[in-house]
């Protein structure tokens, strides 16, 4: 018997609140920023989809092909009871680690889009006969409250490079909650993508038919419907650039010319100057060392670092 639970950890207007407040501190702030988590309504997790499909962006690919090649390697290193994964979205790229985990009892799906997992937790729950399904409605970034009683040893998966998504100082408190809510043998998969030449980089966040920019462009919908904004999108230009100093990746979307923006459900009015840009996404990319320490810094001690064939991308195992 296979058994599917969903709970809700997020209060159901915590997301319109969140978001209310960081348009606010982004649009207030200089320069101006939006976090990239609210680019991810229906269609935004549609573009993303169709992003992970392109030729230019590979880090879907290298890392759907680390866990072709290596899941029973994973699995060997870590026989987990439990697998706990933050950000499952689609689940498409667990179902090869699902597979190689021959002792799984439970797995338990973390995301914030209630719709994407009631779709992929109910399908795996009917699949797998006497797996456990257990959803959580949950932002990933916030403390991790982990239901009472999953078989350990746990694993917990956090794949696709989102952590390049956070800044280092959010980076390092989301890695030390993870930690803390991890007990000894436990273990944390995490994918990173790798720093490489700058073409190959840029290609990746702006690819040739636009989609990158109309995903980017998404966030001023999702804040054009939810608060009332009357951003004009045609009015913006998506921008990627390679900081090589941080080694990361930036979307922005420029202004071509000066604007007043109105944001009814804050009160708001917004200016931009012709040229000015608001920051809506870093993603950064790794080096072996720098994972290891951040992992480390965490408490974490690192077990396990595959890539690709061609070094774009990594899977790294630390435990607990
Ligand atoms: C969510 C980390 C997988 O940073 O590469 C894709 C999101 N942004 N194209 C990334 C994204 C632009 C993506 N991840």
């Amino acid at each position: 018997m296979s058994t599917f639970r969903i709970t809700r950890t997020l209060p159901e207007d915590a997301t319109g609140a969140a978001l209310r407040a960081d348009v606010r501190a982004g649009l207030t702030s200089v320069p101006k920023t939006l976090p990239p988590k609210w680019f991810y309504d229906a269609r935004g997790s549609e573009l993303f989809e169709e992003i992970t499909r392109l030729p230019e962006y590979y880090p879907t690919r290298a890392e759907r092909e680390i866990l072709a090649d290596r899941a029973g390697e994973i699995a060997a290193a870590l026989p987990a009871r439990t697998l706990v994964e933050l950000g499952s979205g689609s689940s498409e790229k667990t179902r090869l680690l699902l597979d190689a985990l021959t002792g799984l009892e439970a797995y338990v799906p973390v995301d914030v889009s209630e719709s994407a997992l009631r779709g992929a937790g109910e399908a795996l729950a009917r699949e797998r006969q006497g797996l456990r399904v257990h959803a959580l409605i949950a932002d990933f970034t916030g403390r991790l409250e982990l239901p009472e009683g999953l078989p350990g040893p746990r694993l917990v998966a956090f794949l696709g490079g989102t952590l390049g998504n956070l800044l280092p100082g959010e980076r390092a408190e989301f890695l030390a909650s993870v930690r803390a809510s991890m007990a000894p043998g436990d273990g944390l998969l995490l994918g990173t993508d790798l720093v490489k030449d700058e073409e190959t980089l840029v290609a990746a966040y702006d690819d040739a038919r636009g989609v990158t920019a109309e995903f980017d462009k998404n966030v001023l919908r999702v804040v054009n419907r939810e608060l009332g904004a009357d951003f004009d999108l045609d009015h913006f230009d998506h921008v990627a650039r390679w900081d090589a100093e941080r080694e990361w990746i930036e979307m922005r979307l420029r202004a071509r010319s000066a604007a007043t923006v109105k944001i009814p459900a804050l009160d708001l009015a917004v200016e931009f100057a012709e040229g000015e840009e608001v920051r809506t996404e870093v993603s950064a990319k790794f080096r072996e060392e720098g994972v290891r320490a951040e992992l480390a810094a965490a408490g974490l001690t690192a077990a396990g670092w595959w890539t690709d064939r061609a070094g774009r991308f990594a899977l790294s195992l630390s435990l607990a």
